[in-house]
Parts: C-alpha cells; sequence; structure tokens
C-alpha cells in the first residue's frame, strides 16, 4: 500500500520509522511518503493561513497550497487517483471498520489540517475526483490532524498482510468483525501461574479448549458491559446465546 501524508510538521511522523509499522515499510508493504505543504507556497513567508471569511477566531488554512499539494502528489501516478483522507473533529468516526476499508485501498493520501481547518473548497473539488472521508479519531479537539493519521495509519498498517507476526491476531482484536464486533477483549495473563498471590484463572492452564473459549467470551462480555455499556446496544442478538444472555 502507497501513502502520502501532507502536512507542515512532517517531523511529527517520526514515529513511523520505529516498530510494526517502520519494520513494513523496511520490507516494502508499506511505502509512506511525507510532504511539506509549505514546499507549494510561493511567498517569502510561505503562508498556509489566512483569517475566516465572516469573522471569527483561529486562522483557516488557504486552499491554494493544498491544491498545488495534491495536484503533485497524485500526479505522481497516472492511474486512478489515491483516496483522500481528511483528519478533523467535525469527521465521521474512524472505527475498525473503516481501518479495515482503508486497508484493501492501493493508495490513500492525508491531508493534515492545522488551525480552525482547510478552506472547505478543497474538500468539494477533489470529491469530484476521487473518494473523500473528512474522519475524526474521538470526542475531544487535538491540535491538528497529525496524531490523528498516525493513529490510523498504525491501525491501517497493521492490518496489511504479512504486517502482524501472527495473522490470526487480527481476528481477536477488540471490534474485529465476527464473533468480536462490538466486544472489548477480555484480560490476559502468562507465566508465572501465582504471582504475588494472586493465581492465573484455574480454566486457562486446563488445556480445555472448549472451556478456555467460553471463558474468554464470557469476560469479553463483562468488560463490555463494564466498560462500554454504549457497546452492548450494538450486540448483533443473532450471534448471542443463551449463556451470553446470562452474563
Ligand atoms: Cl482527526 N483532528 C483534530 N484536530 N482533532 C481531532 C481529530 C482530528 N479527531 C479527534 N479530534
Amino acid at each position: 500500500m502507497r501513502i502520502d501524508i501532507i502536512s507542515i510538521f512532517p517531523e511529527y511522523f517520526a514515529p513511523l520509522d520505529v516498530s510494526l509499522i517502520g519494520k513494513a515499510r523496511e520490507r516494502g508493504i508499506l511505502d509512506i511518503t511525507l510532504h511539506q505543504l509549505r514546499d507549494w507556497t510561493h511567498d517569502v513567508h510561505r503562508t498556509v493561513d489566512d483569517s475566516p471569511y465572516g469573522g471569527g477566531p483561529g486562522m483557516v488554512m488557504k486552499p491554494e497550497p493544498w491544491g498545488e499539494a495534491l495536484d503533485a502528489v497524485a500526479a505522481r501516478s497516472p492511474s486512478a487517483p489515491p483516496r483522500l483522507v481528511v483528519p478533523t473533529p467535525s469527521g465521521r468516526p474512524f472505527t475498525q471498520e473503516l481501518a479495515l476499508e482503508l486497508s484493501a485501498e492501493p493508495w490513500l493520501v492525508f491531508a493534515c489540517g492545522r488551525y480552525e481547518g482547510i478552506d472547505a473548497r478543497v474538500i468539494d473539488e477533489y470529491a469530484t475526483r476521487t473518494r473523500v472521508d473528512e474522519v475524526g479519531i474521538g470526542d475531544y479537539v487535538l491540535a491538528g490532524g497529525e496524531v490523528a493519521v498516525l493513529v490510523m495509519v498504525e491501525a491501517i498498517g497493521r492490518l496489511l498482510p504479512g504486517v502482524l507476526g501472527n495473522e490470526l491476531s487480527a481476528a481477536d482484536d477488540s471490534f474485529a468483525p465476527g464473533a468480536m464486533r462490538n466486544l472489548l477483549e477480555g484480560p490476559v495473563y502468562t507465566k508465572p501461574p501465582e504471582w504475588r498471590g494472586r493465581r492465573v484463572p484455574e480454566i486457562l492452564l486446563s488445556g480445555h479448549h472448549g472451556k478456555v473459549a467460553r471463558w474468554r467470551r464470557d469476560e469479553a462480555l463483562r468488560r463490555t458491559v463494564r466498560n462500554r455499556p454504549d457497546l452492548v446496544t450494538r450486540l448483533d442478538p443473532d450471534t448471542l446465546d443463551k449463556r451470553d444472555r446470562e452474563v
């Protein structure tokens, strides 16, 4: 997968050299290019923002540098244009489902806004040429889209074939489609079997795979009720059995 990220702070993306995503890049599974938006300005101050029409606080990102930047980045391939993702707290929610959908794309461009956002005509203009999604990562406000893009690239990147050590581990994730849809993962344990007087639940030492699976599902349900009661109403009734309802 190819990813281009346009920002006035490309230094924010240093973590993408590290760990799982860094390895995926070294191995050629992920091809990430960072771009400095100011490279597409033409004034001595390399201006990217201006005051909002209609008044109000803050600054708005000017359309011209964004237009030139997006045209230049998209022109790097004569084939189908990239799907454009614009991080903003006003966007649709970033979910595991959207991460999975985006992980199937050959090419993504992330356009990181700062200040009060990007002139809305940029999004309207590109929406006539390609799929554009304004996406937010939660109900709070960050200083800019950069950290949100780090979050999204990590969530998307780990779903690419060959990135996770164990391909099965993504299937068990909280929010993964299938049996874990809208369920949080329960607690996990490793050796030693007793630590500071606390025993690992005996079922996990029993070697009884059926009972272990049932226990894990019960724990996942309990944790979901406790930490995310809003998710319980979204559990698919068809996937709940009698035991689930007792939890
Ligand atoms: Cl994508 N951007 C900003 N600036 N704040 C956010 C966000 C994005 N998602 C949640 N808060």
